[in-house]
């Protein structure tokens, strides 16, 4: 049985968990937290959510994990046969984790978790986010999936990712960057219609409350 170890929370984790749902490959959920100590570091070398443990190896890194769930269970596949329609998709999950949620994610300490960003980080991201989203725009088909008439991979990181980048935006920057993407709203609406989506966000719904509510009590 495949362990996918991390926590429901995160945007990486919930990735792969949403894939493994739409495959239909059977899998255990090993809660954890990111860590530096050696023993955590032994199972995902940069102590970060997701890895996936396969017969008492483990994998990081959450798109190294589906391409090798993709290359191991190719039953329903979530890459198109064509290898350029292929490489379509891996260009979205590039644009979509690169050019906005990894730059997003430089806001999410102001965010999400009570700190501060600096005025020149802000406007960094800014900057580099308006770039993203440019690229996004132009890639992205949604008919009705992200990169055409059938769910992908590129699915799997839209459908996680886009919801922070937007919030993160609005909260900190006072606009939601995608915001003049019409299409973005009814499309992340379509994806949560799909048991495996609905599955993963009602999960991430209870660890969020559940983190918020372990906040509370400590303070
Ligand atoms: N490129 C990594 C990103 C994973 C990632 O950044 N996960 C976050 C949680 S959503 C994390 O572990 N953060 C802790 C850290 O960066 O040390 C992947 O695709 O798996």
């Amino acid at each position: 049985m495949l362990k996918l170890g991390g926590f429901a929370v995160s945007n990486y984790y919930n990735k792969v968990k949403v894939a493994l749902l739409e495959k239909g490959i059977p899998f255990e959920e090993v809660f954890c937290m990111t860590s530096q100590d050696e023993a955590y570091l032994q199972r995902s070398p940069m102590g970060k959510v997701p890895y996936l443990e396969v017969d008492g190896e483990f994998l990081c890194e959450s798109q190294v994990i589906c391409e090798y769930l993709e290359d191991h269970y190719p039953e329903h596949p979530l890459y198109p046969k064509d290898v350029f329609e292929r490489a379509r998709v891996r260009e979205l999950v590039t644009v979509i984790e690169l050019h906005m949620e990894l730059v997003a994610r430089r806001l999410y300490a102001q965010a999400f978790f009570g700190g501060t960003v600096s005025d020149e980080i802000k406007k960094h991201v800014e900057k580099d986010l308006s770039k993203g989203v440019r690229a996004f725009k132009q890639l992205a088909k949604f008919s009705p999936f992200i990169a055409g008439a059938d769910l992908t991979y590129a699915d799997c990181a839209a459908g996680v990712h886009l919801p922070l980048v937007s919030l993160s935006s609005k909260i900190v920057h006072g606009r939601d960057v995608l915001e003049d993407c019409a299409p973005v709203k009814p499309y992340l609406k379509m994806l949560n219609e799909r048991p495996a989506f609905r599955k993963m966000n009602d999960d991430r719904k209870t660890a969020t409350e559940a983190m918020a509510a372990a906040r509370a009590k400590k303070s």
